[in-house]
Order: C-alpha cells, then structure tokens, then sequence
C-alpha cells in the first residue's frame, strides 16, 4: 500500500473539505435519540425489492461526503476492500462482506434532505457512529460539535450510561442512524442469508469508530463484544488502509463474486 496509516482519517489536515467537517457538525446537531426511533420505523420497511448488483450499480452515483481519503463513487470502495480480502486469501464470506458493507448507502434512493439521507444531505446516511441515549465522548471525530446535539441538554440522554444499564451488550444500543445499521437489519431480514455471525457485526459495527478505534462505551460491553471487537478491528484494516485512486469495472469483477454471494445470499431479490 502506497500511503501509510497515519495519513488516513486525519480530519485535522490543512485541505480537509470543509463538507467534511459540516457534514459531522449536522450530524452531532440532528442525529437524537427521537431522530433514531423516527429512522427505524420509516426506513425498516423490507417493501422495495432490488438485487445485489442493481445495488451495487445504484453506489457508482454516490460519493461520501464524509469521507476525507476517498472522492470516488462509493462502489470503487467496496471493490477495493473485496479485492483486498481477496488478495490476502480471506475467507470466501469475509471477501462478499467487503463488497457490500456499505450497501446500505443505497437508502439515499428512497431518503431525503430532510432526513440527511439523500445525496445533498448525507448526515443521516454515513460517517462514524456514536451511541444515541447518552453522553457523547471525546472520541467523536470534531468532539466539540458535541455539545450542539439537544440531548445533551436532557438529563435522560447525557450521562454515562443514558437510557441503557451497565453491560447490557453492544446489540442492545441505539447507534446513530446510517447504512449499517440499516444494511445489517434488511440482511437481517433477508430470509437467505447465511452470512456468519462475524460478518453480520462487520456491517452493524464497522462505522463505530469511538469504540472500536476510540475505546469508548467500554461501560455498556457485555463479555461477547470483546471477539466482536476483534472481528471489527480485522475488517477495519480492509474497510480503511485499501482506500486508493485505483478504479476497477463492477463488471470484471462480477464473475468471481457471484457465486459466493449466490451461496450466502441466494439468487433472489433483497428487499430494503
Ligand atoms: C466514512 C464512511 C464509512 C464509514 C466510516 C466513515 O466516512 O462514511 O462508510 O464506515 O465510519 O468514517
């Protein structure tokens, strides 16, 4: 790999996109804890039939605004993360995780600008996650945007443990709405799938950053998030360190990846 760590997700550098950084104010100041519940029930729908590679196509329209290492359409990212796993002999289920991890973006064809789920507005749809129902921590990226959010002027919301008890397990928290919370529940309810339990957490978890990166909300793990942890930390390397220039044609690739999402994802429709 060309670039060394260090240099990616550096949101300090002087050329940052000022898109960027108003792309995480919006975020802190919108995505509450009512936000999330209002999200849940509109877009977990399971009502709008699409295959795997109509999807795949949908995300060469769509760039990530969050993003500060990547300005390519975001079905370059996936390619370049699956062929990463691909050329470290990974396994067949890990390889089809890095293609589709951030296929959820697609819900910017049924989102909004109201909701930050739209092309324009994207503060609904990617960027780091963080735990809705309590305090928000440092490890936000531009953690001064934090005091915008309301709930941090809602004594139901700005402790440490919020709405949740002490361990009650990363699986019962309320993340800020985005693709992955989204993706992991309409594979969810994709009667065939057969991903493993470790891929299904590399789609839920992949954009928690404050925890898996920060090492924050330590207060809400339950002992089974510390394998979840490592499963998140070995994709992280593919999701992150394989962002390049280098674009490739779906096409060319497809061949090889159809079987192995035949074999954990069937030939039928997904419905999101
Ligand atoms: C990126 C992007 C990714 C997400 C990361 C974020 O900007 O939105 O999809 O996984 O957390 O930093």
């Amino acid at each position: 790999m060309e670039t060394t760590e260090k240099e990616f997700r550096n949101y300090n550098k002087a050329d940052i996109k000022a898109a960027v950084k108003e792309h995480y104010r919006k975020m802190r100041m919108y995505q509450t804890y009512d936000y999330v519940q209002r999200m849940k029930s509109k877009y977990l729908t399971f009502d709008k039939p699409m295959n795997l590679w109509d999807a795949m196509e949908k995300l060469n329209a769509l760039i990530d605004v969050s993003d500060p290492d990547l300005d390519l359409p975001n079905v370059q990212h996936l390619i370049q993360s699956a062929e990463a796993l691909r050329a470290d002999n990974r396994p067949d289920w890990m390889q089809l995780v890095g293609l589709i991890h951030d296929l959820g973006k697609v819900m910017y064809l049924f989102g909004s600008d109201k909701d930050g789920t739209s092309q324009d507005e994207q503060w609904g749809l990617v960027g780091d996650v963080f735990v809705v129902g309590a305090k928000l921590p440092d490890t936000c990226v531009y953690p001064e945007f934090n005091e915008l959010n309301p709930d941090m002027k809602d004594p139901r919301y700005n402790t440490e443990l919020g709405v949740y008890e002490k361990g009650c397990g990363l699986d019962n928290l309320q993340l800020a709405w985005g693709h992955d919370e989204y993706f992991y529940q309409v594979l969810n309810n994709h009667s065939e799938n057969t991903i493993p339990e470790a891929g299904m957490a590399m789609v839920r978890y992949h954009s928690f950053y404050p925890w898996h990166n920060g090492g924050s909300y330590s207060q809400f793990e339950a002992p089974q998030d510390a394998k979840v942890k490592e499963w998140i930390l070995d994709f992280n390397q593919y999701d992150l360190y394989t962002k390049s220039p280098k674009i490739y044609d779906l096409e060319d690739v497809k061949d090889y990846y159809l079987p192995i999402a035949e074999k954990y994802l069937g030939k039928g429709p997904i419905f999101w």
